[in-house]
């Protein structure tokens, strides 16, 4: 017998949540309309993942005891006091107070980056700064991990990420028109599987396998060849990590030498190319080879196919998280430029068609619920990576964007929804840092690393708990996520949350604008999305409607099926927004700034560690560290899918086996991964898809640090953000380098210390 079921939306996709006949949600199942469902979600609702939630408010033992700011450096090896609701949220409020009133609004934190889950309201990073904002500010953060560089640099030269990003060419028109597809950094539909705010019909695998049977040719440009899957024949070029930019350039050089780059084009629809190309002199193939190690004939042939066929250009998003990042974006927009197949069906560029699942969606655009954060009056920001930097530096000065700005002085954080201790890059110096503020706050739901480093942690309901809308850009449907259990322990929603401390501070009415219950909210989010969507020529049906069928279609025409094609028609009437309404390939803007590490043009500058650095003579191997498959970064890392992936309770590396013999290393092993900066445990997989000298290590596995009081203590899990540095991509954008960083590795013969990553933490009585 069919049991009902109700939807639930998460980024990796919607479920199906099936009840007994007691009412009880017993178990998830993939959405029934989507034709290639994730499996990372299946398992939200077991005993496994619900294990390490937070049951009830935890405070510090010593920050109860002795009050703000006591022993810092017992963050994550103290254990913590559960204490009643209403004591913890007295304690809170009278800290905010007295921050407030000590040092102002502008010594919080509320930047609290981080994904947090599927669900238009009870989204926790709007949550928080809604709440931040009603309490008279906060300091906020600008950009994301994702896109550091690349969000900065676009607008400048083309358009904004989201413009971008919203607007690619069909999948559909590419198997139709395209004839060869290059990628940089492949199109992995592992990371597709995400959607913010919930995929519903996932499309990039059909995509891709419909534009292999349709006859389109595949080149993959990428140190790893396991992140494009069509279901053919691809070729694959082998580049060195953190090089894209040279083999770009040396495509233009080629294009320019042998006259095949688009005059007209370049004439009617970009600025500055003389510039540039006076720039490329000396910047040929065989230049290129030395830096890329893709043989010179080959840039050359490749250059002279992309000119004589219709011919698309895609990128990773991991080639902008390196030192110098915005190189390889600007290289790739100046390339098909000189293409001149920008605007027309399969030709052009796109900016990533495989990390996340929008780009190429055949669905029409229309607008979501959003909670509006209200407006925050403390002008202070940072670019979201500098976090250490501005805690270890407070009052110095950083570049950004073409300006000077000062580190604030921040004595509380405020975090919900995000994992420092997964994002952040050379997680050894952050906590040092970490010591840095009298408070700090997180609203959880499982006792992540982050948690355990907190003062306070307020336990977080899941979207399980509560009732909720899922939407996702360019998504076909609307998802009614209805509760399907109760709170697990004394979880609240982080509303609820939220709304008791804004009471207790004086700014509850503005808070919750008289809305009663959360239903109250959906409702009028819903509608006032309605009405955009309606003004867009998207219908969706009235609140009750959607909510009673538990789910809703957007109809709509999905217009614009080719990226930029209005303005090829008419580049007067439909100006990009830069400063000439041309795509620039030269910016004076940017060249007005005087940044030696981002000039006016595309180049390639060399990163502070690559193969090529003399650093590698000591740490040979350039570590990759890409989005995991198995979850979404650091979620769910406990569910029983992401711990099936691990060897000996470990993250796998992936390294080339000539690599993995030159040291010894055999398939399973566990190996120390290590640099100067730090040292992690791994378990090898071998793999010939991976370039010699390259190896991979995904991130998610929860930082598990061996010795808590050492300062470079060895990571026992496979995090790699153990090793990683934490500087800027360059003064424009000072976006995250994750994947700028240099390795060596060695087989590990000791015995094996235990992963403590999945255990509660130490709890004591007053
Ligand atoms: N080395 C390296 N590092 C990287 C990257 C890389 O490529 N390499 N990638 C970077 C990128 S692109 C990104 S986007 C970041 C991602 O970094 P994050 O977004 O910080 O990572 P998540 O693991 O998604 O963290 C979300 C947290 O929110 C919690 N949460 C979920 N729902 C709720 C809720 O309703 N309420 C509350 N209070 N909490 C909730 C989850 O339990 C989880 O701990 O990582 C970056 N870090
Ligand atoms: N399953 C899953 N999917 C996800 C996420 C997740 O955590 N899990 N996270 C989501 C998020 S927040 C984001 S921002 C996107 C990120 O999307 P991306 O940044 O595009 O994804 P990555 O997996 O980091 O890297 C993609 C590929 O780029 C290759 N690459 C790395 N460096 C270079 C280089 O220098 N040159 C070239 N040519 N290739 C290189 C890597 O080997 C990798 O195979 O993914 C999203 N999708
Ligand atoms: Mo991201």
């Amino acid at each position: 017998m069919t049991h009902q079921r109700t939807l639930t939306a998460a980024h990796w996709g919607v479920y199906e949540v099936e009840y007994d006949d007691a009412g009880n949600a017993t178990k998830l199942h993939p959405f029934s309309k989507d034709p290639d469902p994730s499996p990372i979600g299946l398992h939200m609702l077991s005993d496994e993942v619900s294990r390490l939630r937070v049951l009830r408010p935890s405070i510090r033992k010593s920050w109860l005891e002795k009050g703000p700011g006591a022993n810092p450096e017992l963050r994550g090896q103290e254990p913590f006091v559960e204490v009643p609701w209403d004591e913890a949220l007295d304690l809170l409020a009278g800290e905010l107070k007295r921050v407030k009133e000590t040092y102002s609004n502008h010594a919080i934190f509320g930047g609290s980056y981080g994904w947090s889950s599927a669900g238009r309201f009870h989204h926790a990073q709007s949550q928080v700064k809604r709440f931040l904002n009603c309490y008279g500010g906060f300091v906020r953060h600008q950009d994301s991990y994702s896109l550091g560089a690349a969000r900065v640099l676009m607008p400048h030269i083309a358009a904004s990420m989201e413009e971008l990003m919203a607007m690619h060419t069909r999948w559909d028109v590419l198997a139709k028109e395209c004839k060869l597809f290059v990628t940089f950094g492949g199109v992995p539909h592992k990371n597709a599987q995400i959607n913010a705010g919930g995929a519903t019909l996932h499309h990039v695998k059909g995509g891709l396998y419909g534009m292999r049977e349709a006859g389109v040719r595949f080149v993959n440009v990428t140190p790893t060849a396991e992140d494009l899957d069509n279901g053919g024949d691809v070729e694959w070029l082998a580049i060195r990590p953190n090089t894209d930019a040279a083999l770009m350039l040396a495509l233009c050089h080629t294009l320019l030498a042998e006259n095949l780059h688009d005059r007209a084009f370049l004439d009617r629809y970009t600025v500055g190319f003389d510039k540039f190309a006076a720039t490329l002199k000396g910047k040929d193939a065989a230049w290129a080879e030395k830096i890329t190690g893709i043989p010179a004939h080959r840039i050359v042939t490749l250059a002279r196919e992309m000119a004589a066929t219709r011919t698309m250009l895609s990128i990773g998003w991991s080639l902008q998280r390196s030192h110098h990042g915005e190189q390889p974006f600007w290289a790739l927009v100046t390339l098909a430029c000189m293409l001149g197949q920008i605007g027309l069906p399969g030709g052009g560029f796109g900016v990533g068609y495989g990390p996340v699942n929008l780009m190429g969606s055949p669905h029409p655009r229309y607008s979501g619920p959003t909670l509006p954060q209200g407006s925050n009056p403390v002008p202070d920001f940072i670019p979201v990576a500098r976090f250490t930097d501005m805690l270890l530096h407070p009052g110095e000065r950083f570049d950004y964007n073409g300006k000077s700005h000062a580190y604030p002085d921040i004595r509380l954080v405020y975090w919900a929804g995000g994992n420092p201790y997964h994002h952040h890059q050379d997680l050894n110096r952050l906590r040092t840092a970490w010591r840095k503020p009298d408070t700090i706050v997180f609203h959880e739901q499982f006792w992540t690393p982050a948690a355990k480093m907190a003062d306070f942690v307020l336990p977080a309901t899941t979207s399980l708990e509560r009732d909720d809308i899922g939407y996702g850009t360019r998504e076909p449907y609307v998802i009614a996520m209805k509760k399907a259990r109760e709170p697990i322990g004394e979880s609240r929603d982080d509303y609820t949350i939220f709304n008791a401390l804004a009471e207790r501070l004086g700014v509850g009415a503005a808070h919750s604008e008289g809305r009663k219950t959360a239903q109250e909210w959906l409702e009028h989010l819903y509608e006032e999305a309605r009405v955009k969507s309606a003004k867009a020529g998207v219908a969706l049906p009235p609140y009750a409607e959607f909510w009673e069928a538990g789910i809703a279609e957007a109809k709509g025409e999905s217009r614009d099926p080719v990226m930029l094609a209005a303005f090829r028609a008419d580049p007067e009437k439909n100006k990009l927004k830069t400063p000439s309404g041309k795509f620039e390939i030269f910016s004076e803007t940017i060249a007005s700034f005087g940044y030696d590490d981002c000039p006016g043009h595309a180049t390639w500058l060399e990163p502070i560690e690559w193969l090529g650095a003399k650093t590698a003579e000591r740490y040979p191997l350039h570590m990759l560290s890409d989005q995991p498959a198995d979850k979404l970064h650091s979620q769910l890392d406990h569910s029983p899918h992401s711990r099936a992936t691990k060897i000996k309770g470990r993250q796998p590396i992936t390294l080339h086996p000539d690599d993995a013999t030159a040291r010894g290393i055999a398939a399973g092993d566990l190996v120390r991964v290590f640099n100067d900066r730090g040292a992690c445990l791994a378990a090898a997989r071998l793999s010939d898809r991976i370039r010699r000298g390259v190896v991979r290590l995904s991130t998610g596995a929860w930082f598990d640090p061996a010795d808590a009081g050492s300062n470079r203590p060895l990571e026992k899990h496979g995090n790699p953000n153990a090793l990683t540095l934490d500087i800027g991509a360059s003064k424009l954008s000072q976006g995250c380098i994750a994947q700028t960083c240099l390795v060596e590795i060695e087989r590990y013969d000791g015995p094996a210390p235990v992963v403590t990553a999945h255990q509660l933490p130490a709890f004591a009585g007053r």
